[in-house]
């Protein structure tokens, strides 16, 4: 469904949020309000409340409620497929408006954020037929006298910590499918991008999702997330950010309850380009996928490994795809690369960028702060010169940055983009199938492209090998992650005593 578009312009003053527990708006009282300037305009867009951790027991209690008398759980796989598809629906109408708060939190471009919102709706639809299909199995094999069933129950009480690139997509690859599976959840979104999680408990509320299914608290991560990661009553935990603080979701889940973990994490993804693929589609290709949400993706393709023979050609290639981006106002309709979200990520940027100079890299275009009077935009950079050793070729560096490392044959390629502790996605490019699935093969990454990069959807799972994380979201295999199994042993006729 697409909607008429009106010439979008900041608000006059900034909206300010409750947060949502028991499906209700909680109004701030006498909290402590953040305010959230827009990266790319610096003015006032939205105010978030602090919420305290009594605020978080208050939203993990409510859950735990919801969860145990069963008013969700309880309910017919259809039933609660049907809340899941109203709220695609209601996604859908609203939005114009989850894109224009996603824009102005986040900074990326409002086409861009539209884009997001639609496919956000279609996990929804796709959720609602996982919530009817979710199964178990069953054993008919055990001879006459016993029949075994294996079921899945929902795990229980989920918390789910969402990171500020990608706000309500991370979201929305995940909520459906907790939903789905029959869980109740407590969100703590990211404290600069908070907006448009807030929107999407109101649109459960809207779409019949019975009260204390989704709770959303709001407040910063060394309070509110670490109070969540370390709760005695959550069962589940799933997270989506830095390294960092996966490792401290793991270590207060062994200091805590051992609550379940799924961890996405970073990434330093190889880009594998052979000199027999279609070159301008690769070079497309590669400078889609680091310019795209101005680089700040866990599955940018931030390495370039590229075939000797043509490597310094195809690198003209890139930087003549990147020079031609629209860089800008992301409430322009015709930008295709927004701002940097926040000032920490510019400084760690601009950082990395003067660090590859430092240790000898080769700086072939960008990386500029353009002078728009107002916000923090940078110019895609890429280095040659660059060897495996240096910051810029082993760091996530979460932004427009990439570097070009040239191979000789299939099996060094391979070894360079295996030489990295992450293993989040990769993607080849070639028009010789074997090459392509030899290195689809031995390639370690959870998400994988060929001839292609970014490509998405609600069916295909995501997650990380290595240091990129625990488990798997979305598709069918994103539902069962909140699930447990239980073996359940059957006796037919009469039991065989013990001692008889
Ligand atoms: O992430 P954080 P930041 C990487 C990227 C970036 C770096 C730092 O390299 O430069 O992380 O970004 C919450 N207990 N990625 O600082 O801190 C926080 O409030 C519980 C990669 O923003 O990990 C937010 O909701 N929660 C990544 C979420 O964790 C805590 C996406 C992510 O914030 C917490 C984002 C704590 N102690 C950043 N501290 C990806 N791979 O997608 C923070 N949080």
């Amino acid at each position: 469904m697409t909607q008429a578009l009106t010439p979008l312009s900041l608000p006059p003053v900034p909206r300010e949020f409750g947060f949502f527990v028991d499906g209700k708006v909680v109004p701030a009282g006498t909290r402590d309000l953040s305010e959230r300037r827009s990266p790319a305009h610096d003015v006032p867009v939205t105010r978030i409340p602090k919420c305290t951790t009594a605020d978080l027991d208050t939203a993990v209690a409510a859950a735990r409620r919801a969860f145990e008398d069963r008013r969700w759980s309880g309910l017919g796989g259809a039933a609660r497929g049907a809340v899941l598809l109203r709220a695609a629906a209601l996604i859908r109408a609203r939005a114009e408006e989850i894109a224009y708060f996603e824009t102005l939190e986040n900074g990326k471009p409002i086409a861009q954020a539209r884009g997001e919102v639609m496919g956000c709706a279609d996990m929804f639809d796709y959720a609602s037929g996982l919530a009817r299909s979710l199964h178990g199995d069953s054993f008919n094999n055990l001879g006459d006298g016993l029949f075994g069933l294996v079921t899945r129950e929902p795990v229980g009480v989920v918390g789910l910590i969402t990171p500020w690139n990608f706000p309500f997509l991370i979201l929305c690859e995940r909520v459906p499918y907790i939903l789905a599976s029959g869980c109740t959840l407590v969100v703590k979104p990211s404290e600069v991008t908070s907006a448009t999680t807030l929107l999407l408990a109101e649109i459960l509320t809207e779409a019949g999702l019975p009260d204390g299914c989704m709770n959303v608290v709001t407040g910063s991560g060394s309070s509110i997330g670490q109070a969540l990661i370390e709760h005695m009553d959550v069962d589940m935990l799933s997270f989506t950010g830095s390294t960092a603080v996966g490792r401290r979701c793991v270590e207060a889940a062994g200091r805590s309850n051992f609550k379940k973990l799924g961890l996405e994490l970073g990434g330093k993804n190889p880009q594998i380009v052979f000199a027999d693929a279609d070159l301008d589609d690769a070079a497309d290709g590669v400078a889609f996928g680091i310019a795209f949400n101005a680089g700040q993706c866990c599955v940018s393709g931030s390495r370039l490994i590229v075939e000797r023979s043509v490597a310094e050609a195809f690198a003209q290639r890139v930087q003549a795809k990147l020079a031609r981006l629209r860089i800008g106002d992301p409430l322009d309709e015709a930008t295709q690369v927004g701002a940097i979200t926040t000032a920490a990520q510019h400084d760690i940027i601009l950082g990395y960028i003067q660090s590859g100079q430092e240790e000898g890299a080769r700086l072939l275009c960008g990386g500029e702060v353009l002078d728009t009077g107002e916000g923090r935009f940078i110019t895609p950079a890429v280095f040659t010169d660059v060897t495996r050793e240096m910051a810029i070729a082993r760091d996530e560096v979460f932004g427009p940055v990439l570097v070009i490392l040239p191979f000789d044959t299939l099996d060094e390629a391979i070894e360079i983009a295996n030489d990295t502790v992450y293993g989040l996605a990769a993607s080849v490019w070639s028009k010789n199938i074997d090459t392509a699935l030899t290195v689809t093969r031995r390639v370690r990454a959870g998400r994988f492209w060929v001839n292609t990069t970014l490509a998405g959807g609600p069916e295909l799972p995501l997650g990380g090998f290595r240091q990129s994380g625990w488990g798997r979201e979305a598709g069918v295999y994103g539902v069962e992650e909140y699930t447990q199994i239980k073996s359940v042993h059957v006796e037919i006729g009469k039991r065989t005593h013990w001692g008889e």
